[in-house]
C-alpha cells in the first residue's frame, strides 16, 4: 500500500506561518523519520542552498561568576563547576582572536558575556568598541550578553551589530522547573527590543534537560509565533557539566536531535537553523543527518563558551566530505554601518530596567540546597 502521507509538500508547507499549535508541531516531531526527514529537506532546499553552511566562533569575553541560578549553565556562581570567573576582555584581545577565527573560516563571531543582563557603563562601552572593531574586518557581530533595553539594542546597532542572541530555552512552562532569576516574559521582552533595531534576532533553546516532547513543540510554537520569526534559531544539545543541577541528565540522542532539527526547519522555514552545543557527542553521520533534515549553521572552534567543541580542522575535513562549503559573510543582509562613539545619536540613559525576579522554587536547586551542593 502506497504511504498516504507521500506526496509533493513543498508548495503548501515552506510558507512561514505564526499560528502552528503544539498538536501540529507534535504531529511533525513524531512522523516516520523517513518522512520528516523528505518533508525537512524539501522545504530546506525551497528556501536555501543545501551545501552551504554558515560558521560563527564563539568567543566567551565575560566568563564566569554569573548571578543567575540557570540551571543548565557552568557559568552561573552558585553551583561549583570549577569554571573560573573573568574579567571582561580587552579590545585589542578581542580583535586578535576575532582575526583568527576569520582566518580559519568563520565569518561570524558571537560575543557571549556570563551577564544577567546588560548595564550601561564603561563595561558596555567596551563591548561597543568591540563590535565596531569585528565588523570593521568585514565580519558578522553577535553578542549575547543577557537581557537588553531598547536603548541598549540601538546602540549596539549602532556600533554595526549584525545579530543579537537571547534564547527562550524550553517551552514557557518547563523554563520554570531549569531557572527562577528571570522570566519567560523577560526573554520575549529583550528579543522584542532588539527587533525594534535592524539588529538580526538569534533565538532558540536546548533539549535533554529533562523536557518532554510537548516542551520541544511549546518551544518552536513560541519561536513561530514571533513576527518576523528569528533569523537564526540555535538548537543546543544539553553539555551535562559536573556541579549543575542538570549534571546527572542523560546525553541527548542522536534521534532526538535530528528530529528536533528537522521539525524547527519545517516551523521556522526561512531561519538559520543552527545545530549548536552537543555536537562533540555526535557522529559526523549523525551531523550529516541534521544537515539534510535542515541544519545550516555551526559553532566552530574547539571552545564552546566553557565547554569543548569539535576541532575546526576536524570540522572542515567534515565539510569537504560532504560537499559543503562555507557561507560567506553578509550573504543575508548587508553589512550594517559602524558609527563611531562619538557620533552617537544615543545617549546612555544609566537606565534601572524593570527585569523580574520571579524566585519561584526549582526541585532540584532545593534539592541541592539540602544536600548543601550550592555555593552559599
Ligand atoms: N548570559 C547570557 C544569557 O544567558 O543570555 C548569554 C550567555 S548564555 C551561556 C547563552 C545560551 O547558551 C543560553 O541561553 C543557553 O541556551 C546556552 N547554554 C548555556 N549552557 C549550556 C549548556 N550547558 N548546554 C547547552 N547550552 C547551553
Ligand atoms: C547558543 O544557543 N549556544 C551557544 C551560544 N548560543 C552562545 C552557547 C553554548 C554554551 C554551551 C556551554 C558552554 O560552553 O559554556
Ligand atoms: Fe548567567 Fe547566561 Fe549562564 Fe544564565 S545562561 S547563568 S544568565 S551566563
Amino acid at each position: 500500500m502506497l504511504n498516504t502521507h507521500y506526496r509533493d509538500i513543498s508548495n503548501f508547507m515552506s510558507q512561514v506561518r505564526h499560528n502552528w499549535t503544539k498538536e501540529e508541531v507534535l504531529e511533525i516531531y513524531n512522523r516516520p523519520l523517513m518522512d520528516l526527514l523528505y518533508d525537512a529537506a524539501t522545504i530546506h532546499r525551497k528556501q536555501h542552498d543545501p551545501n552551504v553552511v554558515q560558521v560563527s566562533t564563539l568567543l566567551s569575553i565575560k566568563t564566569g561568576g554569573c548571578s543567575e541560578d540557570c540551571g543548565y549553565c557552568p557559568q552561573a556562581a552558585r553551583y561549583h563547576t570549577g569554571v573560573e570567573g573573568n574579567d571582561l576582555m580587552t579590545v585589542n584581545q578581542v580583535k586578535a582572536q576575532a582575526l583568527r577565527a576569520k582566518e580559519s573560516g568563520s565569518s561570524r563571531v558571537c560575543m557571549g558575556a556570563a551577564w544577567r543582563n546588560v548595564k550601561d557603563g564603561p563595561e558596555f562601552d567596551q563591548v561597543l568598541e568591540m563590535v565596531r572593531g569585528i565588523n570593521k574586518l568585514d565580519m558578522e557581530v553577535c553578542c549575547t550578553l543577557g537581557m537588553v533595553t531598547e536603548n541598549q539594542a540601538q546602540r549596539l546597532a549602532e556600533a554595526g551589530l549584525y545579530a543579537y542572541n537571547h534564547n527562550l530555552d524550553s517551552s514557557e512552562e518547563y523554563y520554570k522547573e531549569v531557572i527562577s532569576t528571570r522570566g519567560y516574559q523577560d526573554r520575549l521582552d529583550t528579543i522584542d527590543n532588539v527587533r525594534k533595531t535592524n539588529v538580526t534576532v538569534c533565538s532558540g533553546g536546548i533539549i535533554g534537560m529533562g523536557e518532554n516532547v510537548e516542551d520541544r513543540a511549546g518551544m518552536l510554537v513560541a519561536l513561530s509565533t514571533l513576527n518576523p520569526q528569528p533569523e537564526s534559531t540555535p538548537i543546543n544539545a544539553l553539555v551535562a557539566v559536573e556541579g549543575t543541577p542538570l549534571e546527572e541528565e542523560k546525553p541527548v540522542e542522536i534521534w532526538d536531535m535530528i528530529r528536533m532539527v528537522a521539525t524547527t526547519r519545517i516551523v521556522l522555514p526561512e531561519t538559520q537553523v543552527r545545530l549548536s552545543a552537543g555536537r562533540t557527542q555526535m557522529s559526523r553521520e549523525g551531523q550529516a543527518m541534521c544537515f539534510f533534515a535542515g541544519a545550516n549553521s555551526i559553532f566552530a572552534g574547539d571552545k564552546l563558551l566553557t565547554t569543548p567543541n569539535p576541532d575546526v580542522n576536524e570540522d572542515m575535513k567534515m565539510f569537504k566530505l560532504l560537499g559543503l562549503n562555507p557561507q560567506k559573510p553578509f550573504t543575508k543582509k548587508v553589512q550594517p554601518k559602524t558609527v563611531e562613539a562619538a557620533d552617537s545619536q544615543f545617549e546612555t540613559l544609566g537606565e534601572k530596567p524593570r527585569w523580574t525576579r520571579p524566585e519561584h522554587k526549582i526541585e532540584r536547586n532545593e534539592a541541592a540546597k539540602a544536600k548543601g551542593k550550592l555555593v552559599k
